[in-house]
């Protein structure tokens, strides 16, 4: 029997796409990958999902389910074979309903991140996932790469967030598992194994999330420190001073100013005098008028009085808080205009991290002279975007030597008690690293849990684990 024929009797008129219309689907954001589908469909039901995996589980066909395409390793692309269907959630986009007084809310995987925020906020309450990438990402690549952002250090990584899950199994089988119970030990934790395994396993379809208390009030700095150790101090100073209400402490290089104020229209140094290092920091209180300005005010005042802090600017306003976190959400797209560069997403134990910067930016300067580093994001998770960036026609000089800079930095990282992937995933990218990094008992583990769930091989060949 003809897949596609079968596929066209599941899906609704308009809901399968064939040729030039896949193109969207066919290559990641940065263009890293350039695969080709053998189509792409568009579900707007469970049951549709069920069905369309049933089919191609039969037809041994690879299914690559795909979100916002925001992701950074190649996860959501198929491969170049022409044989492959992706499976899009995003018209799988409602939220099915919202308890403010669980604090809980029921949304299916294809709604973009933003949305999911806006619905919490109208029911008074706080989904607390933030990343640049939220009007854009959506809840089932959040959960398929358990994505991080800049509010891990206070509520976690999407895995956190998550009370239960529904998914389609690789055979059609519907996991039924929306439940929203804060306590429930019923043993294994089957769900768990769906969150950040990248649509290997099978298709979350919707998830039941956890919900806080809305934010009333927030503080927002650019404080200018000499090292990343200062900043590290700086983080522990703030939790401790604030009945622990840091939200966000992110780290920005000098370069990063200089690449996002050259490039980005509305981005300028709010600081009179250079700096080497920055780290914005938010404090956020559900109290209403919790003089969070005050706190971080003299908290920073007490640490440039201890040496730590060298200036500072406070927010007085959201305009002015909106411009501080521009400056730290454009990096990425400032680089961009810079050109070709190198990516790197490891995690260290915070205390680390000073150590990995110091032996990590040896490295470069004394390999690599020619890249500038861009090394900055989520201190308070010990997660660093240890970034190069190539220069004009530097750049695909420094594309060449990928594997090397990746082999010393990941090292480097490995040696300190790190990873080589903190918030980004594996997806195609990064597979060879897991296969050297992975203790070889959690690998097998892995690969036994991949066949029990998926025997024929049909969810996302390829990504995570190497194809057995
Ligand atoms: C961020 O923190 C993203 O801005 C992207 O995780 C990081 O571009 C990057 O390396
Ligand atoms: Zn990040």
């Amino acid at each position: 029997v003809d897949l596609l024929g079968t596929l066209r009797g599941i899906l609704g008129a308009g809901d399968l796409l064939t040729g030039e219309a896949c193109a969207p689907f066919e290559s990641d954001h940065r263009r890293l990958y350039q695969g080709r589908a053998l189509a792409v469909a568009l579900p707007r039901s469970v049951d549709e999902v069920a069905r369309l995996l049933a089919a191609c589980n039969a037809a041994r066909v690879g299914v690559v389910p795909h979100g916002g395409n925001t992701g950074y390793c190649g996860g959501a692309t198929p491969d170049e074979s022409g044989t492959q269907l992706v499976l899009s959630l995003a018209r799988l986009n409602r939220v099915r309903s919202v308890d403010p007084e669980n604090y809980s809310l029921i949304a299916e995987a294809g709604c973009v991140l933003a949305q999911v925020q806006r619905v919490a906020e109208a029911a008074e309450r706080h989904f607390p996932l933030s990343l640049g990438s939220e009007g854009s990402c959506q809840i089932g690549g959040n959960l398929s790469t358990n994505a991080g952002g800049v509010h891990v250090l206070r509520y976690g990584m999407m895995r956190d967030l998550v009370l239960g899950l529904e998914v389609v199994l690789a055979d059609g089988r519907v996991l039924p598992g929306l439940t929203a119970l804060r306590k429930d030990n019923t043993g294994y934790d089957i769900r768990g194994l769906f969150l950040g395994a990248e649509g290997t396993l099978g298709v979350i379809t919707a998830a039941s999330l956890k919900l806080f208390p809305a934010i009333q009030s927030t503080a927002t700095a650019l404080a200018a420190v000499a090292d990343p150790g200062a900043a590290v101090t700086l983080l522990a100073r703030l939790r401790a001073a604030s009945g622990d209400s840091v939200s966000s402490f992110e780290l920005i290089p000098r370069i990063g100013i200089e690449l996002t104020a050259a490039h980005i229209p509305g981005v300028s140094d709010p600081l009179t005098a250079p700096h080497p290092w920055y780290a914005l920091c938010e404090l956020a209180s559900s109290r209403l008028g919790e003089p969070l300005d005050a706190l971080l005010t003299e908290a920073l005042g007490a640490a440039y009085e201890a040496g730590l802090v060298r200036d500072a600017v406070v927010a007085r306003s959201g305009r002015e808080r909106a411009a501080l976190w521009k400056i730290r959400e454009s990096i990425p797209e400032a680089q961009r205009h810079e050109g070709a560069g190198l990516k790197h997403d490891i995690s260290v134990p915070v205390s680390a991290l000073p150590q990995f910067v110091e032996r990590g930016a040896a490295w470069v300067a004394a390999h690599v002279p020619a890249a500038r580093l861009i090394a900055y994001g989520h201190v308070g998770d010990g997660n660093l975007h240890f970034n190069l960036q190539g220069r004009g026609a530097d750049g695909p000089a420094l594309l060449k030597r990928a594997e090397e800079v990746r082999r010393a930095l990941h090292d480097l990282a490995a040696g300190l008690g790190g990873s080589f992937s903190a918030e980004h995933g594996i997806g195609r990218l990064k597979v060879a690293e897991l296969e050297r990094y992975a203790p070889a008992t959690e690998l097998a583990l892995m690969h036994a849990v991949k066949r029990a769930l998926d025997p024929n091989g049909i969810m996302n060949p390829g990504k995570v684990l190497r194809r057995s």
